[in-house]
């Protein structure tokens, strides 16, 4: 830069440069400024809204600010970059984190105070960035706040949807979906980079030709172009001056359009077709662990692929560096198998654009990329048609069966005479219409693949990508047990819980190496601290009951055991089973004298989560709990022994009021089913136990805090396989207990019996009870029981509740980032100060 740029104008840049408010005082000044300029507003009408807006617009210039030098350092070093390719990145709120981030929290509080206004009031006015449906997506998020924090040269690339996921109501007991345009107002959170659009093509021919020197080449050509225009979303580390880049693409019609048409006069014509471009970005598609083959899903890969790799190709060129050092030079992570069409666009990138051979190519993508699986659920992995991806990608098809041919000689040769083996492991499966098997394409195009928890990486290598290690063999294959960030999951979340923490801890260094929460363990003991510890407890509780009385009307006592289930609502994570054994336990006390009933446990259980728009099991479920609410919480008996809530709308701003505010949480999937889950650390780290499956980052949590502070019941996953074989024959009674369930909703109390049927039939009734609910329901009321009892005595909770997270060190995203950066990706961290 100094060799370049002349020194009087080096000069007079740093004299005007921007600089970073440090006081309140350059804080009120910056806000004035946005609210005159920025806003077009004055003193007079400037609102809550408007206040939050030059809050957030003062706070962006200093992560600008940050960001240019990060760049700019990772320009100059050129060091390997990792670039993580997610299709969701489920951000949440940006204000308070950065706020957070930058250690600005205080002085802006004080600053619009001077205004008359309170920081909670603004932080409440920013929407979420909700571009995921869950786990997955929120995973994305942790990690990219890892990536800037410990310093790693990493950008997400992900999709700008207008609309996130949706917004929840429940009418009726009955989820509606309504859109969440999340863009209504400026976004002072991105930045639109529309001087870097990209045209992306879809659908086309291909035509083969030869050059002069006799080589065979193939071209994709005459296609529709639509542009993809990038929106940075710059993500601040914490206790760090880094900024790394989330980079999303919109879609915007192409530059050029049918003149033809235009000029015949046919003018909406001539621009409908390309607005259609737009839709491509336009939602999010809300399933969860479900795998949906829809054409405008299948493009929005593309697209997102297409712009990302093309932008990472292009800042490769720069460095004017070979080919054969892409790979030095820049690792990509597959988040699920929805990047796996990077895998054949970067093989056409390098071999039909930049004519490189199809080995060396090769070499280098398999080199580059590495594949990240999430479930192993048959309904979640990804086939697409042939036929589609052949209409829409014609080249691409002809990359994967060219992939797929050189992979079947392979084995051929390694394997001879094995048929079956290679049909099974065949990128495209021989069914009726054919498919390409997504997940194979992505082990294949891959130098290593990683499971999320050990037990689940273990299934997939044991079950389905068996044949997989045994042509690769098992060192392709490995285990990142997923992880959370503490900034927002305690610091940000649990702020008063952070506070007691770092005065026991000496400061807040834990935030960067949660390892030293062990220092917590020599106050588990402590009664005094105890005090404390449950004290904070009781006012997380307290701000989550004035939450559920603003939504629901619904009262509940802080002296209750609060007992939460929230995520997706799904079979496998058995809402369902949660649901019946209240049921149970309102029969319980229905049953029970007054006398008797005071010995019960006072109970709230808190539900939330989004089901799948055409889920119509995973409905039923909300139907139920809601019906069950409205029974139990006017049962003038029961009283506040029992209340039921339903949370509408959950959501990452939610999850922080609810998270710190459980005693219990339910991670209760039938084993072997839930990947890893990240809510349970989330709750563990925030001092509430789990009730647990021995499924997922459960039994690496459970070795971690010890078995005594974990709640944990059901078969194991190496039982289900059986059982699920022997309910197809029938050798299963529905346990008696649950029946009892079953025969009350039967009797209509919570409505309409006929509701329900469909869902009791698919567990009672010789349905085949796939997810297990009566073989783990005698066990699942016992573990309840266990808690009742150990709630009972609150010293010992306390002390359950501090070991547990004194030793949460582990499930960190900086320890599961710094793994996959050594492991997998190969990158170093780039501080910015030397
Ligand atoms: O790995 C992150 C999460 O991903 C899922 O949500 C997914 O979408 N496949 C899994 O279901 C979770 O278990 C997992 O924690």
């Amino acid at each position: 830069i100094d060799a370049v740029i002349p020194l009087e104008h080096r000069n007079l840049w740093k004299k005007y440069a921007i600089g970073e408010f440090q006081t309140k005082e350059e804080f009120q000044g910056e806000f004035v400024r946005h609210v005159e300029t920025t806003l077009a507003r004055s003193l007079y009408n400037c609102d809550e809204l408007a206040a939050y807006q030059a809050a957030s617009q003062a706070i962006r210039d200093r992560l600008i600010v940050a960001w240019n030098k990060t760049q700019q350092k990772h320009t100059l070093r050129d060091p390997k970059r990792i670039y993580y390719l997610s299709l969701e990145f489920l951000m949440g709120r940006a204000m308070d984190n950065a706020m957070l981030n930058l250690n600005v929290k205080q002085l802006t509080g004080d600053g619009v105070s001077g205004f008359g206004f309170r920081l909670e009031d603004l932080i409440e006015k920013e929407p979420d960035a909700a571009l995921g449906n869950g786990g997955l997506g929120r995973l994305a998020a942790c990690f990219i706040d890892s990536l800037s924090t410990l310093n790693y040269p990493g950008w997400g690339y992900g999709l700008r949807y207008q609309y996130g996921i949706f917004k929840q109501k429940i009418i009726d007991g009955y989820q509606v979906e309504q859109p969440d345009y999340w863009l209504t107002f400026d976004n002072a959170w991105e930045i639109p980079r529309t001087e870097i659009a990209i045209d992306v093509m879809f659908y086309g021919y291909t035509r083969k030709f030869t050059d002069d020197e006799g080589k065979v080449h193939r071209i994709w050509e005459g296609g529709d172009l639509v542009q993809a225009v990038p929106y940075d979303f710059p993500v601040p580390g914490y206790g760090t001056e880094n900024v790394n880049n989330l980079r999303l693409w919109s879609s915007k019609p192409n530059r050029e359009f049918d003149f033809a048409k235009f000029n015949e006069g046919a003018y909406d014509q001539s621009v409908a077709e390309q607005q259609q471009a737009e839709t491509i970005s336009a939602v999010l598609y809300p399933n969860d662990n479900f795998y949906l083959g829809k054409e405008l899903r299948l493009k929005q890969q593309y697209f997102w692929v297409a712009a990302s790799l093309s932008d990472i190709v292009r800042r490769f060129k720069k460095s004017r560096r070979p080919w054969i050092e892409f790979s030095d030079q820049i690792a990509i992570q597959l988040n699920d198998t929805h990047p796996t069409l990077a895998v054949v666009e970067l093989q056409r990138i390098l071999v039909d654009r930049e004519g490189l051979d199809w080995d060396e190519a090769w070499e280098i993508v398999t080199s580059t990329f590495g594949y990240t699986n999430h479930t192993v659920l048959p309904e979640a992995l990804e086939k697409w048609q042939v036929d589609l991806i052949g209409n829409l990608l014609p080249r691409h098809l002809e990359i994967i069966y060219d992939i797929n041919l050189y992979f079947l000689q392979d084995v051929e040769k390694r394997f001879p005479g094995d048929h079956d083996l290679l049909s099974r492991v065949s990128i495209i499966e021989e069914s009726n219409p054919r498919q390409v098997r997504m997940a194979y394409l992505a082990i294949i195009g891959s130098h290593k693949v990683n499971g999320v928890a050990e037990l689940h990486s273990e299934l997939i290598k044991t079950t389905i990508f068996k044949d997989f290690v045994k042509i690769y063999n098992e060192d392709k294959f490995t285990n990142v047990t997923n992880g959370i960030t503490p900034r927002r999951w305690l610091h940000q979340a649990n702020p008063k819980l952070s506070k007691l923490i770092a005065e026991k801890l000496g400061g807040y260094d834990f935030l960067n190496n949660l390892g030293l929460l062990k220092g917590l363990e020599k106050y588990a003991n402590d009664k005094t601290f105890h005090k404390e510890w449950l004290e904070i407890k009781r006012a997380n509780k307290a701000r989550l009951a004035a939450l559920i009385k603003s939504q629901s009307g619904v009262e509940v006592d802080t002296n209750a055991l609060f007992d939460i289930q929230v995520k997706r609502i799904h079979e496998y994570k058995r809402q369902q089973m949660n649901i019946f054994s209240v049921i149970y336990r309102y029969l319980q006390l229905k049953a029970a004298s007054p006398e008797e009933r005071k010995k019960f446990q006072k109970r709230v259980s808190i539900f939330g989560g989004k089901s799948a728009p055409g889920y119509y099991m995973a409905k039923t479920i909300i139907k139920l709990i809601n019906a069950v609410g409205a029974v139990v919480n006017n049962d003038a008996e029961i009283g506040d022994l029992l209340k039921v809530v339903f949370i509408e709308d959950y959501n990452v701003s939610k999850a922080e009021i609810i998270t710190p505010a459980s005693d219990i949480s339910h991670h209760i999937s039938t084993a072997g089913t839930e990947a890893s889950g990240t809510s349970n650390m989330k709750f563990v780290l925030n001092g509430g136990l789990i009730i647990g499956t021995v499924d997922g980052a459960n039994i690496e949590i459970t070795r971690e805090i010890g078995e005594n502070n974990i709640f944990l019941f059901g078969h194991l996953a190496e039982d289900v396989e059986d059982l699920r074989h022997s309910h197809r024959f029938g050798h299963t009674e529905l346990n008696p207990d649950l029946q009892k369930v079953f025969d009350v909703i039967e009797s209509g109390l919570f409505g309409d019996a006929n509701i329900y049927s469909n869902l009791l039939n698919s567990i009672g009734n010789h349905g085949s009870d796939y997810y297990l609910v009566s073989d783990d329901f005698a066990s699942f009321l016992n573990a309840q029981q266990q808690v009742d009892k150990a709630y009972a005595d609150q010293d010992a909770w306390a002390q359950k509740s501090i070991t547990a997270v004194a030793n949460m060190g582990f499930f960190s995203s900086d320890r599961a980032i710094n793994e996959y950066a050594e492991n997998i990706w190969q990158i170093e961290p780039v501080p910015l100060d030397n």
